[in-house]
């Protein structure tokens, strides 16, 4: 099971909780029906958060193909525990491939928020 933690959500300012949605297969598919190719019990196939999230020990870990980002701006790491970082920090939209937008597919360890408005940083992906 996947481990979760309150982001720094600085003043409650927003008007909208930052909130993304990951996937195990591209193009956001869950594929229920064929959820067990080596005989696995059925796990999580998706999670939907506003939570930081390390996926240390859980099924989905270097398993995200796609997400959707709601709301905030997210940073992706290659490690469990928030370590070594992916080079671009992702706003809100849809992204139905990892393997297109600067990360190889399978192999998200952890991800948080990086912030809730749009940051000044050099590589945001939009
Ligand atoms: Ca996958």
């Amino acid at each position: 099971m996947y481990t979760q933690s309150l982001p720094n959500l600085g003043p409650p300012t927003a008007s909208v909780l930052p909130q993304i949605q990951v996937f195990r297969h591209i193009n956001f598919n869950r594929q229920l029906g064929d959820r067990n190719p080596e005989g696995d019990k059925p796990t999580d196939e998706n999670i939907l958060t506003t939570f930081n999230v390390d996926l240390d020990g859980d099924d989905l870990n270097e398993g995200i193909s796609s997400f959707i980002i709601y709301s905030g701006y997210w940073q992706f790491f290659k490690n469990v525990g928030f370590q070594d970082p992916f080079p671009k920090i992702y706003g809100p939209g849809h992204y139905p491939k990892t393997a297109d937008i600067g990360m190889e597919n399978d192999t998200i360890s952890s991800f948080k928020l990086f912030s809730v408005e749009k940051p000044a940083h050099p590589d945001v992906y939009q």
